[in-house]
């Protein structure tokens, strides 16, 4: 999508600055006793999935406000997702999420490997009604007081692990809107048990390779009580579904201050970790930019990530999720996935056995100081290296916005109006 001269003209403007600064990065880490090399291969072999929804303008329920080349269909979802991948070689997965995505599997699939991408989770939709449904999603889906629209939303969620199937995806992810917004509106007992038997008909119909995510989210679209609201809730889905079940983590989905790498740590203790979907937030479900507010906390989560590699049946699935408002989708989606790459790569760095000591010996100064180090250390030469060696690009927004991408495809994508609300 981006053609490859483009890329290797912008990296010779910057080539000579990215090797004087990674060798001096290389000099710092040796004197630490971690070798550069090593972290480099790390971070080359680390990838995010992109959901294939953030590549559109998301909106808010006032307005949306669509930019220039705003894809059409999944068609054009996938081009965009093809430039990120391009320029940060972090970005090899897609995740779709159905009927938004809805295609021929054979077109999507050829579609995707002319762009060398692969297909993540699924995601289901049962938060909103689709044209010609029989039954409405208003009052809940998968834990609806009434059977059929029960089964509705079971024979839906069926649908798409019949979709991934034939998509080579490994994963069906599970979020629902349902939940009350009154006080006494629903017995939260019955809708927990109407909800986990319906589950429980999907997970029958999961394939023996595949995994089912649960996703937690505090509130919104329900505003008084939400069903699968944390990850309390989650853990006990999970454990009551079985073995191919797992939690999902949405760093948006928490009230503010909730210390999120905590509830990993808990998830990865007990096996039920499934995975991510990467964002960042100030308030609520903001779906903000990955490492946009709180940088350090998606570092801590990284470092209990770093902490587990190697555990027996630990890989999480690792996603994107937000929404874009201001800036143009693919930027902020290639700047999100190479602060995931940069927080995954600080967790590298901490002295993991000076810091066991330190806890141990409770010196607590000299621990948090440990941690510290690692996120203070600036990566960005390894990152750079790791792209560039990749065939992607030293300074991803710069080639992008020098290879004139997005006026491409505003010339053959027609405008599309604002107003309404946003879906994310
Ligand atoms: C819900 C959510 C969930 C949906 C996506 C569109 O807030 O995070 O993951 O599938 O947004
Ligand atoms: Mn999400
Ligand atoms: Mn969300």
């Amino acid at each position: 999508m981006i053609d490859k001269s483009i890329i290797e003209a912008e990296n010779a403007k910057r080539a000579a600055a990215l090797r004087a600064d990674y060798d001096a990065l290389g000099e710092n880490l040796a004197r630490r006793g971690i070798d550069i090399a090593a972290v480099k291969a790390k971070v080359a072999s680390y990838g995010v999935a992109v959901p294939s929804w953030g590549v559109g303008t998301g909106g808010t329920r006032f307005a949306r406000f669509p930019g220039a080349g705003e894809p059409r269909h999944i068609f054009d979802k996938l081009e965009d997702c093809g430039v990120i991948q391009s320029l940060t070689r972090a970005t090899p997965a897609v995740s779709l999420h159905i009927p938004w995505d809805k295609a021929p599997a054979a077109d999507l699939l050829a579609k995707a490997a002319q762009l060398g991408l692969r297909f993540d989770a699924m995601n289901s939709n049962t938060f909103q009604d689709q044209p010609d449904q029989p039954h409405s999603y208003k009052f809940g889906s998968l834990s609806h007081a009434d059977r059929a629209t029960r089964a509705q939303a079971v024979e839906h969620n069926i649908e798409c692990i019949e979709i991934g199937r034939a998509l080579g995806s490994k994963a069906l992810t599970v979020w629902i809107g349902d939940g009350s917004n009154f006080p006494g509106q629903t017995d939260f007992t019955r809708q927990f048990e109407r909800y986990l038997e319906s589950m429980k008909q999907v997970y029958a119909a999961l394939p023996d390779d595949w995994r089912i995510f649960s996703e937690h989210k505090m509130f919104e679209p329900a505003f008084y009580s939400t069903v699968v609201q944390d990850w309390g809730t989650n853990y006990l889905i999970a454990k009551e579904l079985g073995d191919k079940a797992f939690c999902l983590v949405d760093l948006g989905h928490h009230a503010p201050n909730v210390n999120i790498e905590m509830i990993v740590a808990r998830l990865i203790q007990f096996g039920k970790l499934g995975g991510f979907h990467f964002n960042d937030s100030k308030y609520g479900d903001d779906d903000l930019d990955t490492g946009s507010i709180d940088p350090y906390r998606l570092f801590l989560v990284f470092n209990e990530l770093v902490g587990a590699e190697g555990k027996a049946g630990f890989s999480p699935a690792h996603m994107l999720d937000q929404s874009h408002n201001v800036t143009d989708p693919i930027e902020s989606l290639m700047v999100s996935a190479t602060e995931v790459q940069r927080a995954y790569a600080q967790a590298l760095l901490v002295d993991r056995k000076a810091l066991a000591a330190c806890q141990d010996g409770n010196d607590a100064l000299m621990a948090t100081t440990t941690l510290k180090h690692g996120f203070r250390t600036d990566v960005e030469p390894v990152l750079a290296m790791a792209r560039m060696e990749a065939g992607g690009a030293i300074d991803p927004v710069a080639t992008y916005r020098a290879s004139g991408y997005r006026a491409k495809v505003a010339a053959v994508r027609p405008r599309v109006t604002g107003g309404g609300g946003g879906i994310v």
